[in-house]
């Protein structure tokens, strides 16, 4: 490869970093039942752990997105104990994620509960989830409701709406200096008739009621199958409002499906409208990148492994488009020329470079080898196996 390509993969792997889910490290299954691992993990301490496991062998994993309910048993008492684990494991609390959607209380819904004293609940369990974040020094509040209803007429949406408007804002004052709220989208399940934040634009108006510090969280696998996902984040690029990403693949729903196993060409292009964006605006947009998986049949960490070094592909494949070429064609209607910057970019073979540019940071070559030679997995399901496989298992 030349060096200059050498060179751009390793400038571009230099700024990425990517998060990991507490809640990908347990065990989860379908709503259909779980199959559970031996290796899964039964506890925050473990959780920490596993994703300590996965940055050892990656260097690009410094943090771990958090689930209140799941991860703070004890609410906001609960912080301390993150703080002391995450000294321990040398892995920092990521985005907070408040749950509004376990409780039996919101039946109905949460922000958008006819209920006042249920809106009230939610809204006191977001300034909690707030306050935590203050407590830990994590900046982004990621909130994802399951809100919605199940049958034609059966529910207000547009005074649902202005619930929605009335509790984000009201959650946003309380947000300090730097903080960021990120709003999620997602268009069916578990509500199948209407969800009351059911795609980009409907996050982006309530992201701009609720204040500035208020951006867009996209989920990749929160779309109708077809939909062009690059051009949503493009355009929210160009708003000043794509907050955040969840990464998973999907090849019907919310499949939650390792990165890049279905369409690696859908992700490259996400990366190609943000690394466009950058050179265009000589500058870094402000995006949290992280994974939202939870793994039925494949192993935990080794998924998350997966799914890490084929982010890091994808993305050094995308830095590899010749953004000055790309305009100039854009620009002369060159559609085969432009076409081909995309193409040739992400068919170029970036592995060779990225384990170069791991072994400069003094990273195992292939993480995934190193992992599975490292003996931790058999320790630990020989350590929790009995636990793990007594239970029904657990999502927390
Ligand atoms: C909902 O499907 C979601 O994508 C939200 O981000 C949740 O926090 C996460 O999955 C965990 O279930
Ligand atoms: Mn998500």
């Amino acid at each position: 490869m030349q060096a200059k390509l050498t060179d751009k993969i390793f400038h571009a792997l230099e700024s990425f970093r990517i998060e990991l889910p507490s809640w990908g490290f347990a065990n989860t299954g379908t709503r259909f039942g779980k199959f559970l691992q031996p290796a899964a993990a039964t506890s925050i301490e473990e959780k920490f752990s596993d994703a300590a496991q996965v940055h050892a062998v990656t260097g690009v994993c410094p943090s771990v997105a958090l689930h209140v309910l799941w991860d703070f048993p004890r609410g906001l008492q609960s912080v301390e104990e993150i703080a002391r684990l995450a000294g321990r494991y040398g892995i920092k609390p990521g985005c907070i994620n408040p749950n509004l959607f376990q409780d039996q209380a919101y039946k109905f819904g949460s922000f958008g509960n006819p209920d006042p004293a249920i809106r009230e609940q939610a809204l006191q369990h977001a300034r909690d989830s707030i306050e935590i974040g203050q407590q830990l020094r994590s900046r982004d509040i990621s909130f994802w409701f399951a809100d919605g209803s199940n049958y034609p007429g059966t529910a207000g949406i547009r005074q649902r709406k202005r619930w929605f408007e009335e509790c984000l804002l009201a959650a946003h004052s309380e947000l300090a200096l730097g903080q960021r709220m990120l709003i999620e989208y997602k268009p069916f399940e578990p509500a199948f008739y209407h969800t009351d934040i059911a795609d980009w634009g409907m996050a982006l108006l309530l992201a701009r009621a609720a204040g500035p510090q208020a951006k867009v969280l996209v989920d990749t696998g929160h779309h109708y199958s077809a939909q062009n996902i690059e051009q949503i984040v493009a355009w929210l690029l160009s708003e000043g409002m794509l907050g955040g990403f969840h990464f998973n693949d999907r090849r019907y729903a919310d499949d939650d499906l390792t990165l890049g196993s279905i369409d690696p060409y859908q992700i490259f292009r996400i990366f190609h409208e943000i690394l466009y964006f950058q050179w265009e605006e000589k500058g870094r947009a402000d995006i949290a990148y992280m994974v939202d998986q939870s793994h039925n049949l494949k192993g935990k960490i080794e998924a998350m492994i997966q799914t890490v070094t084929v982010a890091q592909e994808l993305f050094a494949k995308a830095s590899l488009a010749d953004h000055k070429r790309l305009a100039a064609a854009q620009q002369g209607c060159d559609l085969i020329p432009a076409e081909s910057i995309l193409q040739d970019a992400f068919s170029t073979d970036v592995r060779p470079a990225i384990r170069e540019w791991r072994l400069s940071k003094g990273l195992p070559a292939d993480p995934m080898k190193a992992f599975l030679e490292s003996g931790y997995l058999e320790r630990i399901s020989q350590e929790r196996g009995a636990r793990n496989m007594s239970s029904a298992g657990s999502y927390a």
